[in-house]
């Protein structure tokens, strides 16, 4: 077939990028970002750009495998039996135990009528609340943040408003890593127009601090104090507005009489900030024309995250700054379609059309228009306390769709066992590598990127047209019609001989029936069809019936979709995060997003050039702390939370403060034994039941593991990591990773007290390829030292070394150049050191910065000790001047020791 192009968007972040997708009918051949689209005019970053090469056919779920008893394997089956094994199952145990005895939980990813779908099914075939997404994890505090002040789950602002604010101030918000696309548009604003003021206000200094002007490294947990406190100077100081707060606000004096207390010294002292960084903050915000807040999930996952996202709106009220260009809240969603779950009222507390499922009202209008009698009215189970009720037995058949919680959930050790005792598992699944996949007693395939339709909103309110480039590999569906097939299936037995509820053969369809509930509502989408997007373009909403265009702003007018109209301040007291540091736990640990891995990295962790930048898993640390507990970068830690404890590198960095170590969420058990979510906690906040991930008290203790394992293995790398992750479950710690780009291998570490037995180095080596052929090897039995290289055709094929593994660095770099060194058997059997003119450095030299143009770190270094600067590195290296994701690292090293902004106190 001939190359043809078919415009879609990225399945990633929720900036919601248009894509081009390249392809044969069949394949998948390249991507690049579409140039009409609004979100980012085709623009992409490293995560967007590099889709194409993510997604090895060899991890994909191909067709249904079903489980017919606890510690059976799973047998491939059909689809037909699939979803009426399925439908019996929940048939029989809503028949025995009532519809609450079963659950679904979804996630952000699903497409708008995905959801619509799943959440009907829910709610008026099963008769459950207890439907509830990933976005608990993500947006469910700033749904909460909205409504309460504002009235309704909103995000009144435009992409444009970063371009027109004079000050933007990025609070617990990575976004040069998280929002790319955006971050850039944030550049190229300020390089236009250098007078605009960025504050970032985050703990650690990130890449994003590349472009601020003050950074407040505010203690974790510590917004509301600070947020009070420049509430407390710009009423002090009169740089209020009151004739908006009087026309169209309530609540301030309960508010004045609460941040009375917030003296700027004690919120200094609380947020560990100077008094002087807290007065040019609350100045900027008080005297600039047009102020924008963008935040993301240092506010939201948090005990606090309601409290934070109304103290952070209440200081748009307060001066006005909202409903106009350059101005306002601005929530920046994280998932691709986190939005179109809270349109389809994909939270257990939520309805369609952003409505409340305590509501009778809410309920009543809904269940006419579905044609059912009534909706149920029990309160359904949110994510954490979801798991929990699985985990008791009150939960008894489970249905997981485009999410991996035991991945993602914090206190993973309660997660897998709540997964292990359910009784029945459904999960529906693009990937079957997945660490939820291994418990599922029925595994649904499911269509990924590229391979279906629909809609997705992003975090402007836009909505765009998903379209299909190619057909799903294998049996692979769309989520929507596997949905649709079990509903129907179900049907059967809950509802015989009754009308349809689920007559749905196009998502178009679904689509139609679903915007009608938005109709007349803060949302109101009744006028977006398919085909009108296909003619217009991606739109905001709201967009009514008979629109000509949607609508980039709200409140324009000053009136909120409260019951008065006015928006309200919310008076709640700063209260510190839950888990304190103490003698037991006296480090904080904080986690998030590393620039080019997506999650628990399904698809992004079959691409081994996106673990150019970041290799392994590693703790960052102060040098500082490094010190005080007598560590070098690289030793192998205990790390200890009240929940579980995992084995982990340490690195030094001084982008964390002393007393917080900084571990990247994405590392699950397949990756880094236990994974991070052991260590997590599930305290909640009390309104949006979102839990706290990102702050929880770890102590580091020595590890001590002598013998040491590294292997390195060219080939079907999905293969070779299925076949050795399970052969290492055994030991302390372990480790896997890809590395290369167009040769990718499979990387492993492994540590333990005491050597293995010989037979499982044999093991090993059978499936390195190292046993017979041109193998060198070594071996000194009296130290259980054992080394092997392969070497076919004038390079290396694989590696291991067992017992000390101090040569990897360098074999490592040799494998990478793809050449051997003639010394290479006289170095391998001895010294510690790497042979002349072969370099021994780990892996920050080694670390691509630049993915689009695969420049290392290393080369940008020596780059600059030629004399090169930005421009030069661009122009003579090439980094920095495709997606620009590299940029602000490549800043960062120019200013090696400087730091570029006045940072902590
Ligand atoms: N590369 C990449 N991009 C992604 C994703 C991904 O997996 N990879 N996931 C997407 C999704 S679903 C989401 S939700 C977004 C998340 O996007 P972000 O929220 O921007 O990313 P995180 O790194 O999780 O957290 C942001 C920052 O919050 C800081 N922080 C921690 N505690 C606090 C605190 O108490 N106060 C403040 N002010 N800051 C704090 C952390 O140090 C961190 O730098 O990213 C989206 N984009
Ligand atoms: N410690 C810590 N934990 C965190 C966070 C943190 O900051 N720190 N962040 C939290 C946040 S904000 C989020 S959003 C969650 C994300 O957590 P998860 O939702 O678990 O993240 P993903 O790995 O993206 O899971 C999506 C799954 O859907 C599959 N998939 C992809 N496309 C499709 C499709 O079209 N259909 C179907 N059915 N499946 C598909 C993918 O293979 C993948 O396994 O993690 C949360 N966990
Ligand atoms: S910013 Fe990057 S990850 Fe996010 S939608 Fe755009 S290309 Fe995808
Ligand atoms: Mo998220």
């Amino acid at each position: 077939m001939n190359r043809q192009t078919t415009a879609s968007t990225c399945c990633y972040c929720g900036v919601g990028c248009g894509v081009l997708i390249e392809h044969d009918g069949e394949q998948i051949l390249g991507v690049s970002g579409d140039p009409t689209h609004p979100a980012n005019f085709g623009k992409l970053c490293s995560k967007g750009s590099t889709l194409h090469l993510t997604g090895d056919l060899a991890a994909r779920a191909l067709y249904p495998q079903l489980r017919l008893g606890k510690g059976l394997a799973r047998g491939r089956t059909d689809w037909d039996t699939a979803l009426d094994h399925a439908a019996n199952v929940f048939a029989s145990t809503i028949a025995e135990h009532g519809p609450d005895s079963v659950a679904f939980y979804i996630s952000g990813q699903l497409l708008t009528e995905d959801y619509y779908v799943f959440n009907k099914l829910a709610r008026a075939l099963v008769g459950t609340n207890n439907i509830d997404s990933n976005s608990r994890l993500c947006m469910s505090s700033a749904v909460v943040g909205y409504k309460r002040s504002l009235g309704a789950d909103a995000p009144p602002c435009s992409y444009e408003d970063l371009e027109l604010s004079d000050c933007v101030m990025i609070v617990g918000s990575n976004m040069a890593y998280a929002h790319p696309v955006l971050f850039r548009r944030l550049e190229e604003a300020k390089a236009r127009r250098p007078g605009m003021k960025v504050i970032v206000i985050d703990p650690r200094r990130t890449d994003t601090c590349d472009l601020a002007d003050l950074h407040l490294a505010i203690l974790p947990g510590s917004d509301v104090a600070l947020f009070h406190g420049i509430l407390h100077l710009l009423l002090w100081e009169g740089r209020i507005d009151p004739a908006f707060i009087r026309a169209h606000t309530d609540g301030l004096t309960e508010l004045k009489k609460l941040v009375h207390d917030y003296s700027p010294a004690m919120v200094a002292q609380l947020c560990g900030i100077s008094m002087e960084q807290l007065r040019l903050c609350a100045e900027w915000v008080g005297t600039s024309s047009a102020f924008l807040s963008l935040w993301c999930m240092g506010l939201n996952q948090s005990t606090a995250g309601s409290a934070k996202n109304s103290a952070l709106i209440n200081l748009h009220l307060a001066t006005g700054q909202i409903g106009r260009p350059g101005a306002g809240p601005f929530s920046l969603t994280g998932q691709p379609n986190a939005m179109g779950g809270r349109e389809t009222g994909s939270l257990a507390n939520l309805l369609p059309g952003h409505r409340e499922a305590a509501n009778a009202e809410h309920r009543a209008e809904v269940a006419a228009y579905w044609g059912v009698d009534k909706l149920p009215e029990a309160t359904g189970l949110t994510a954490i306390e979801l798991f929990e009720q699985v985990r008791n037995g009150t939960i008894k058949a489970l249905w997981i769709a485009c999410t991996n919680p035991a991945q993602s959930l914090p206190d993973q050790n309660s997660v897998r066992a709540a997964l292990q005792a359910c009784p029945f598992v459904v999960l529906q699944e693009a990937f079957r590598t997945t660490e939820t996949a291994a418990f599922a007693d029925l595994l649904l395939p499911a269509a990924s990127w590229g391979e279906k339709e629909g809609t997705v909103t992003n975090s402007e309110r836009r909505i765009s047209h998903v379209r299909r480039a190619i057909a799903a590999p294998g049996e692979a569906r769309p989520d929507w019609a596997i949905t649709v097939d079990f509903a129907q299936r179900l049907e059967k037995h809950l509802r015989p001989g009754q009308p349809p509820l689920f007559a749905f053969e196009r998502p178009e369809q679904v689509f139609d029936e679903f915007k009608q509930l938005t109709r007349g509502r803060d949302l109101d989408l009744s006028g977006i069809s398919h085909a009108l997007l296909d003619t217009l373009g991606p739109q905001q909403w709201p967009f009514p019936e008979g629109a000509s265009r949607g609508t980039p702003r709200l409140y324009v007018d000053g009136l909120f979709p409260t019951q008065n109209r006015r928006a309200q301040f919310v008076a709640e007291p700063y209260q510190a995060a839950k888990e304190q540091r103490d003698t037991g736990f006296p480090l904080t640990l904080i986690t998030g997003r590393l620039r080019d891995q997506w999650h628990g990295m399904s698809r992004t962790g079959t691409a081994a050039q996106l673990f150019g930048h970041v290799n392994e898993a590693l703790l960052s640390l102060h040098p500082d702390e490094l010190r005080r507990h007598r560590l070098d970068s690289g030793d192998l830690v205990t790390l200890k939370s009240r929940r579980g404890s995992v084995i982990v590198s340490v690195v030094s960095d001084d982008s964390v403060r002393p007393g917080q170590a900084f571990l990247p969420m994405h590392w699950g058990d397949r990756f880094l034994k236990g994974g991070v979510n052991s260590l997590t906690q599930p305290a909640f906040d009390p309104l949006s039941k979102q839990p706290e991930l990102k702050h929880s008290g770890v102590r580091i203790e020595p590890a001590h593991l002598p013998w040491s394992l590294f292997a390195l293995v060219e080939g079907d790398v999905q293969q070779h990591f299925e076949d050795l992750r399970p052969l290492c479950e055994d030991f302390a710690y372990v480790s896997l990773s890809l590395t290369g780009r167009e040769r990718p291998a499979l990387l492993i570490r492994v540590a333990h007290a005491q050597a293995p037995d010989p037979q499982w180095l044999d093991k090993i080596d059978q499936r390195l390829g190292l046993i017979n052929g041109p193998v060198l090897m070594y071996d000194d039995p009296s130290r259980a030292i054992g080394k092997r290289v392969r070497i076919e055709q004038g390079r290396i094929t694989a590696i291991r070394l067992a017992g000390e593994t101090l040569a990897r660095h360098w074999l490592h770099n040799l494998w990478l150049e793809g050449r051997i060194d003639e010394h290479l058997r006289r170095w391998l059997l001895a010294p510690l050191s790497a042979p002349p003119g072969v370099a021994d450095a780990g892996s920050s030299t080694q670390k691509t910065l630049c993915n689009c143009k695969n420049v290392s770190q290393g080369a940008v270094c020596a780059g600059i000790r030629r004399g090169l600067d930005l421009q030069g590195l661009k122009q003579q290296l090439g980094c920095g001047t495709q997606c620009g994701s590299c940029v602000p690292e490549i800043k960062r090293l120019l200013a090696a020791t400087v730091q570029p902004v006045a940072v902590t106190s």
